[in-house]
């Protein structure tokens, strides 16, 4: 169990364990959201290549990563669990506000719908191409990753207009980057591993807003401090391979 003792922007010293597992990009994302609104947590890993333990289909009957429990100083929480990954970054950015993060509802209504929008859009989108991409060869790997750019450069690249570099013209991660990050760093990482076509970053790179903000997200170290690109790319290329196999 790793321990980061950081404390949190109030001062207050809630307990939480994030049980988590680095490889996850899901799970990325409750890191991003702890690191960047700087909540002190314990971690405990969770192996994904076999069943998972007893106790951890206790504390997360579906026995994904990640989960949260949580007890507060103030003994008004005590051992919750929280499971799904958006509803995770969400609670946190709940329990622990920043403004700059993740506005109240009362204080900023629009920037919320803004943001809730680009995830949507990011996922509904963009993000469907990923693993098309990843199992694809040759020249449909290609064909799949410019039409990855082509829906990056129609549907995002006018969300992020006014990024700041960080949506909204935010100068600090918001929500926005915590939900899409993950995958955000993981393109670039599996481009490295030959995963992900070469052109794609020249196609993403030639996009001016999006290659500004995504040169600005992965150089965030609440997004890099628990990502090992070619580690990822690795294990991935490994998954694929077995998936590959295994369909003969
Ligand atoms: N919708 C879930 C997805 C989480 C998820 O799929 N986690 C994967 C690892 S990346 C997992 O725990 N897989 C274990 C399994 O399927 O047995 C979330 O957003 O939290």
């Amino acid at each position: 169990m790793t321990t980061h003792t950081k404390n949190t922007t109030n001062g207050e010293s809630p307990e939480i364990t994030l049980y988590t597992n680095h490889a996850c990009p899901w799970a990325h994302r409750a890191h991003i959201t702890l690191r960047t609104l700087n909540i002190p947590y314990k971690e405990v890993i969770i192996p994904l290549d076999r069943p998972r333990d007893p106790w951890y289909l206790e504390i997360n009957p579906r026995g994904l990563v990640p989960s949260i429990k949580i007890t507060t100083a103030d003994g008004k929480l005590k051992d919750e669990i929280i499971t799904e990954s958006a509803v995770v970054s969400t609670f946190l950015a709940e329990m622990f506000p920043d403004s700059e993060f993740w506005p109240r509802s009362e204080e900023d209504p629009l920037m919320r719908a803004r943001i809730n929008f680009f995830v949507d859009t990011w996922f509904t989108k963009v993000n469907t191409f990923m693993y098309p991409i990843l199992k694809a060869e040759g020249e449909e790997k290609e064909t799949l990753g410019s039409q990855l750019v082509a829906a990056v450069k129609k549907e995002i690249e006018p969300l992020l207009e006014n990024a700041g570099p960080f949506f909204g013209g935010s100068e600090h991660i918001t929500l926005a980057e915590a939900m899409t990050a993950p995958f955000v760093i993981r393109y670039r990482a599996y481009i490295d591993g030959s995963l992900m076509p070469a052109s794609l970053l020249k196609g993403l790179e030639a996009l001016p807003n999006y290659s500004k903000w995504s040169k600005a997200v992965c150089g965030e170290s609440s997004v890099t401090y628990v990502f090992d690109g070619p580690e990822i790319s690795k294990r991935t290329a490994e998954r694929l391979a077995k998936m590959k196999a295994e369909a003969k």
